[in-house]
């Protein structure tokens, strides 16, 4: 199976899932739960959950067993990109290609739509110890693994940093620390996750982190490309708002050529983190490439 196959195959379970998760939009409170789903059930790429099964591959578990907690990713995600577009913080009217959650509903419910999310996503997380699908040290494991990507060391500390950047003229490091914690974090903690549950060794995990941290660099580095050399189209919102917002970016700092082989060195980092692994990692190498190649 090609990737862009085994990327739509992916996707479709995950949007299932995500379905069944969610609350009904006739559930009351109606406006919340419509609000949930509005950005959740727009097209997004689902790398996050897509990631997390090629780890759970790769260790040579079975992907079908942890789609709920994959699809927990996207809660999350989701979550982050409804707060980001709000006008306390990039002030973004499109997302995904439709209006943002607060342009139609509203601030108050676009904040609490995505700490809905948000929490729903740690339920979803805590679920398979009722089901008995997965041992309880793996829940808790993957638990503190999401709960610390997504915290002040995680995320939230990122995002304070790239808020804190904006106008500025800062080091590559400290963009570099910007997209490992606001987008590198919840990549490299999807391919934890998925590895964990299907039983990983110690050994493998620590190779799966290497491989989610470099490419979850290349990831937000490719963002920042096309936002550059995308169009409306191909990335969902307005191209050229980082450089209008003044964001500290890569191609910003060291400009366009030297973020391009950045990104390739990134990929190369990816494919030596897997060369223990054998062909069950296939996906997970073809998604790197996948990454740094895209063009939405
Ligand atoms: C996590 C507690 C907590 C708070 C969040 C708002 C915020 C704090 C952080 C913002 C983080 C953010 C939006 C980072 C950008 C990540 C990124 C590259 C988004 C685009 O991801 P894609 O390309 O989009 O996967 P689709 O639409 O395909 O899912």
């Amino acid at each position: 199976m090609d990737l862009k196959t085994y990327l739509q195959k992916k996707k479709i379970l995950i949007d299932k899932a995500l379905e069944e998760l969610l609350p009904p939009e006739d559930e009351f409170p109606t406006q919340l739960h419509k609000a949930m789903r509005y950005c959740l059930m727009a097209s997004g790429k689902r790398i996050r959950p897509i990631l997390a099964l090629a780890a759970a591959e790769a260790v040579g578990g079975n992907p079908d067993t942890i789609i709920h907690e994959a699809s927990a990713l996207e809660l999350i995600h989701t979550f982050t990109l409804i707060h980001d577009d709000l006008p306390a913080m990039d002030d973004d009217d499109y997302r995904r290609g439709i209006l943002t959650t607060h342009k139609v509903f509203g601030e108050a419910m676009a904040i609490l739509a995505g700490d809905a999310l948000l929490t729903e996503a740690f339920n979803i997380l805590s679920m398979g110890f009722k089901k008995g699908t997965h041992q309880a040290t793996h829940i808790v494991e993957i638990i503190k693994v999401v709960a610390d990507a997504s915290g002040s060391k995680g995320i939230v500390g990122g995002q304070v940093a790239d808020l804190e950047a904006e106008g500025k003229m800062i080091e590559e490091k400290a963009v570099e620390y910007i997209h490992n914690h606001k987008t590198g974090s919840l990549i490299t903690a999807s391919v934890i996750l998925g590895g964990t549950l299907a039983g990983g060794s110690n050994k493998e995990i620590v190779h799966l982190k290497q491989y989610g941290e470099s490419i979850g660099l290349a990831f937000q580095i490719k963002d920042d490309i096309l936002d550059i050399t995308g169009s409306a189209a191909e990335i969902g919102k307005k191209p050229g708002s980082d450089e209008n917002k003044k964001k500290a970016t890569y191609p910003s700092i060291v400009g366009l050529e030297v973020a391009e082989k950045r990104q390739r060195d990134l990929y190369q980092l990816s494919l030596e983190a897997l060369e223990s692994f054998d062909s069950k990692a296939d996906h997970l190498r073809e998604i790197a490439l996948y990454i740094i190649e895209r063009s939405s």
